[in-house]
């Protein structure tokens, strides 16, 4: 870690003692009393869209504890994916109009190494699934039936993600068949994880069933690097979450990051991102799209087209449900 300014800083101080894993991160770096100095980078940190308590907080275990970015995102959304109450991800995620329930992920880390998994069926944790294509493959994406061979082949096992509940509104949902997107927060529940660990490098994790009754086959943004989500160790990172064709149709992650290496902060690189989107779509005013982003210093910032999107936010402070402001 960098010394850098070594004043007073209150709120540091305000917020009570350091944890003694963090204590002990200082004193390894050199640094006897952390509540006496401002400007340090604000790490470790896990972020994630909307208000996702549970995974953050397991994050935070893992980053609390010394654990790199890379498992923290990972075991971070697995929450998720684990939790059958969200229907955007993982088990009791909604089905595709065909009633398939196609889930899509990618992973990142700090020296740009990544691995997605598209149209994934039968399995409950895809995030692990592109970690594995990550680590143990020559490629980057796995699709279809193809990735789930290589899921079973690395261990994982079949299971069927429908619950009650998904397959009673899918049922209901064949009575008229109609697709629509829909603007409210209900629909919109995947997570973008991103963090930083106590050397300062970031990870980044991105999964979802994708928007619900879609047409067989259809991938959104969340699984494509550059799109869904995007790591730049340098730089920082971003991640996305609503109508994944209009953020593939601007590579918005990577254009969030791009915004930061040119100067901007994480918050001015999501409202241009969005902007940027909607230039494209002067007419249109029915969809939602969410970003969030970290940069290098641990400064977070979020933007989204229309009200409703928060991100969760853990550091050394606490946890932290961040309200994000919108272009409409
Ligand atoms: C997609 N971006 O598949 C995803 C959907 C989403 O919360 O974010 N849902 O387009």
């Amino acid at each position: 870690m960098k010394r850098r300014k070594f004043l007073k800083n209150s709120s540091l101080t305000a917020a009570g003692a350091l944890s003694a894993p963090l204590m002990a991160n200082y004193q390894k770096n050199g640094i006897s009393n952390p509540e006496n100095e401002i400007d340090l980078p604000v790490k470790p940190i896990a972020v994630c869209t909307w208000n996702f308590k549970n995974a953050t907080a397991k994050a935070w275990e893992v980053l609390e504890k010394g654990g790199n970015s890379l498992d923290a995102v990972e075991q971070g959304v697995m929450v998720e994916e684990a939790d059958v109450k969200n229907e955007t991800v993982g088990k009791g995620g909604r089905p595709d109009r065909d009633g398939n329930v196609t889930l899509d992920a990618c992973i990142m880390d700090k020296d740009g190494n990544c691995g997605s998994v598209v149209y994934l069926q039968n399995i409950v944790h895809p995030v692990s699934v592109a970690r594995k294509v990550m680590e143990e493959t020559p490629h980057i994406i796995l699709a279809g039936r193809g990735a789930e061979q290589f899921a079973y082949e690395q261990g994982f096992k079949k299971e069927d993600l429908f619950t009650e509940s998904t397959r009673k509104q899918y049922e209901e949902w064949k009575k008229t068949s109609k697709y629509e997107t829909i603007i409210n927060i209900e629909n919109h529940d995947t997570i973008g994880m991103l963090a930083m660990d106590e050397n300062g490098d970031i990870s980044g994790a991105c999964t979802t069933s994708g928007m619900a009754y879609k047409v067989g086959g259809r991938v959104g943004d969340s699984p494509i690097i550059g799109a869904g989500l995007f790591v730049d160790n340098e730089v920082g990172a971003a991640t996305a979450t609503g109508v994944g064709e209009e953020v593939i149709r601007t590579v918005g992650s990577f254009l969030i990051v791009e915004l930061m290496r040119q100067g901007k902060s994480p918050q001015e690189a999501c409202e241009e991102g969005v902007k940027r989107i909607m230039a494209k779509n002067k007419d249109r005013k029915d969809f939602q799209i969410g970003f969030l982003a970290l940069n290098k210093k641990g400064e977070t910032g979020g933007y989204c087209v229309h009200p409703g999107f928060t991100y969760s936010q853990y550091t050394e402070k606490g946890q932290e449900n961040v309200n994000v402001e919108s272009f409409y």
